[in-house]
């Protein structure tokens, strides 16, 4: 089969709403997309680990900390198959590190800003794994199998994040005073940057053009924001907390409310590295890495034996 048919075969698939395989013939450029958009999420569920490890030895019960245990724990577990299903598209694991160690990767804009209290625990969960949500489930059904398929896991787990970090905020929302202040602080602290989780909007976003015809990502960014927002606001009415964007308003004609957009610029300086803790999450990230060097190479010690003894 030539180049060209291979091209048309690829456009079919899409055009019907099949997976492209790992063995699939597919143009250089979706494989870099994917590698790109894939690497840069795994690094974020890595990285994201840092900010709620953060409160691990000061949760205040013992079921907060073994739920925040579980969760943290489950963020690395994503991070495996997304890098897993990074390498099915060629490249190995070693570059895709070497690249996040070396600040050449990007990862969410978002695990750069502090855990400052325990009610930024319950807003990470239920607004940041929220966000997340809102944004993994157009990608269950996005056209790589690999990714479409650790998606689907992922997407099971998240949304009880979004429970254990909705169910800290009632907790706060609904006790003492100084406790729905700190819920209302860290709402503050919280809201915009996880509406810039979603991304840069449609009019700066470079790679949504391919991301759409190929259908790797189903909907833009700005119309996930939208969505979000719209959901969020009638859980904060519950909480009573406010959202603070003074223009946040009810749109009938659009259905969906307006509300004022992020500091892009901010968002900019951010995802160049001078965020509040770029400089630190890369240090714990190297840090962890050459601290765990001896774990990485006895379990390819224990894997060469294995084999020989399989082999024998
Ligand atoms: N942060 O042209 P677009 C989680 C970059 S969920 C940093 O619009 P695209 C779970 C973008 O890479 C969080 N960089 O790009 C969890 C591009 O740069 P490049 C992760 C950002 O790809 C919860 C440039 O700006 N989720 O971790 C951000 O079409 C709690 C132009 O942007 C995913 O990664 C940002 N927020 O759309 C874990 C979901 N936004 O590469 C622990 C999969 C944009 O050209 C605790 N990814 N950039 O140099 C996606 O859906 C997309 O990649 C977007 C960006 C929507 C993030």
């Amino acid at each position: 089969m030539d180049a060209i048919n291979h091209e048309d075969r690829f456009e079919e698939k899409l055009t019907a709403g099949e997976f492209i395989e790992p063995k699939d013939w597919m143009p250089e450029i979706y494989r870099k997309h994917l590698i790109r958009q894939i690497s840069q999420h795994a690094h974020s569920e890595v990285v994201g680990m840092l900010p709620e490890g953060n409160w691990i030895t000061r949760a205040p019960s013992l079921r907060a900390k073994l739920v925040l245990l579980a969760k943290v724990q489950d963020e690395g577990g994503h991070g495996l198959y997304l890098y897993t299903a990074a390498e099915s598209l060629g490249i190995s694991r070693d570059e895709l590190l070497d690249n996040l160690l070396t600040g050449k990767a990007k990862y969410s804009s978002i695990f750069n800003y502090p855990t400052l209290t325990w009610a930024d625990i319950g807003a990470i969960g239920w607004l940041v794994d929220g966000a997340a949500i809102m944004n993994q489930v157009m990608l269950q059904r996005t056209s790589y199998g690999p990714y479409s398929r650790a998606m689907i896991r992922i997407c099971k787990e998240e949304s009880f994040h979004q429970r254990q970090g909705y169910e800290i905020m009632m907790r706060m929302a609904f006790g003492a005073p100084e406790q729905k202040a700190m819920a209302q602080d860290a709402m503050n602290r919280w809201w915009y940057p996880t509406l810039m989780m979603f991304g840069p909007p449609d009019r700066e976003s470079p790679n949504s053009e391919n991301a759409i015809k190929w259908r790797i990502k189903r909907e833009t960014n700005d119309q996930l924001r939208q969505r979000f927002v719209n959901q969020t606001v009638r859980q904060a009415e519950y909480l009573g907390l406010t959202i603070p964007d003074a223009k946040l308003k009810w749109n009938e004609e659009k259905q969906g409310y307006d509300f004022s957009e992020p500091d892009w610029v901010e968002f900019k300086s951010v995802i160049q590295g001078n965020g509040p803790c770029n400089r630190d999450r890369l240090a714990a990230r190297n840090k962890a890495h050459k601290e765990g060097a001896w774990v990485r190479e006895a379990a390819a010690e224990y894997s060469k034996k294995t084999a020989a003894v399989n082999a024998a």
